[in-house]
C-alpha cells in the first residue's frame, strides 16, 4: 500500500508572519495518524520554515525549484546541497508555471531531478497537459513524454520519485479534472511506471490542480491517485486540513 501525500505548494506567497501562523495552525490541527504531509514554501522562507517544522516529524519540509547545477556561477539559484543543509525532504520539478513562464523543458526538469536525487531529496515530478493537448487528445502522449525525461536518467530507471499529475488547464483556473479524468490519466502513467520502473509499485502520483477541501475526497477515492499537490487551498490552514483529513 502506498501512503498517501499531501503537499502544499505556496508558490510565490506568504510572509515571515503569514507562514509562522499558517504553520501553526496545521501543526495544531493534524488529524492523528495522518497521511504524509509536506509544505514548500518559496525557496527565501525554507530556512524559517525548517525552524518551525523542527521537533516534529508529521509535517515534511519542501521547496518548489532547485538549480540544474551542483555550485558555482549561477546567479540567482539554489542548489540541492542547499536545500538538503536546510531540511528539505522534497522539491516539486517541472511545475507547469516553470515550464511556461521560465521555459523549463522535459531535459532540463530531468536534470533538475537528477540533482535531487544525488542530494538524497525526492523530487516531485509534475506532468500535465495544456487545454489545447487535451483537445486535441494528445493528452496521454504529452504526460508520458514527460514523465518518459525523468523515468530513464542517465539510462537508469528511478523509482524514488513522486509524480504530480496537474493539467494545465485546471491550474489556478478553478476547474479541476473530474475524477474520472484524473483516474485514466494516472492509471496510463501507472502503466508507464510499471513497464520503465523497477519497483514501480511504490512511486505515489498526486494529483494537482485546484484539488481543493471540496474536491478532494472524491478525487482520493480514485485508485491511482495517493494524494495531492495543493495550490491555494494549502494557504488556508482550514482548507488543508480538510485535504490532509480526506486522504488520512
Ligand atoms: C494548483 O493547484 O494550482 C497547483 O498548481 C498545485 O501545484
Amino acid at each position: 500500500m502506498r501512503r498517501k501525500l499531501i503537499a502544499g505548494n505556496w508558490k510565490m506567497n506568504g510572509s515571515q508572519a503569514a507562514n509562522d501562523a499558517l504553520v501553526q495552525a496545521v501543526l495544531a490541527g493534524l488529524p492523528a495518524g495522518a497521511c504524509d504531509v509536506a509544505v514548500c514554501p518559496p525557496a527565501l522562507y525554507v530556512p524559517q520554515v525548517h525552524g518551525l517544522l523542527q521537533a516534529q516529524n508529521a509535517v515534511a519540509l519542501g521547496a518548489q525549484d532547485v538549480s540544474a547545477h551542483e555550485t558555482g556561477a549561477y546567479t540567482g539559484d539554489v542548489s540541492a546541497a542547499m536545500l538538503k543543509e536546510f531540511g528539505v525532504r522534497y522539491a516539486i520539478v517541472g511545475h507547469s508555471e516553470r515550464r511556461q513562464y521560465q521555459h523549463e523543458g522535459d531535459e532540463l526538469v530531468a536534470i533538475k531531478a537528477q540533482r535531487l536525487l544525488a542530494a538524497g531529496i525526492t523530487p516531485i515530478v509534475c506532468v500535465g497537459e495544456s487545454l489545447a493537448e487535451r483537445e486535441a487528445g494528445q493528452t496521454e502522449a504529452v504526460v508520458k513524454r514527460q514523465l518518459a525525461a525523468v523515468t530513464h536518467l542517465n539510462g537508469k530507471c528511478v523509482s524514488e520519485i513522486v509524480v504530480a499529475y496537474e493539467p494545465v488547464w485546471a491550474i489556478g483556473t478553478g476547474k479541476t479534472a473530474t475524477p474520472e479524468q484524473a483516474q485514466a490519466v494516472h492509471a496510463a502513467l501507472r502503466a508507464q511506471l510499471a513497464v520503465a520502473v523497477a519497483d514501480a509499485g511504490k512511486v505515489r502520483i498526486l494529483y494537482g490542480g485546484s484539488m481543493n477541501a471540496g474536491n478532494a475526497a472524491e478525487l482520493l477515492a480514485q485508485p491511482d491517485i495517493d494524494g495531492g499537490l495543493i495550490g491555494g487551498a494549502a494557504l488556508k490552514a482550514p482548507d488543508f486540513l480538510s485535504i490532509i483529513g480526506a486522504a488520512t
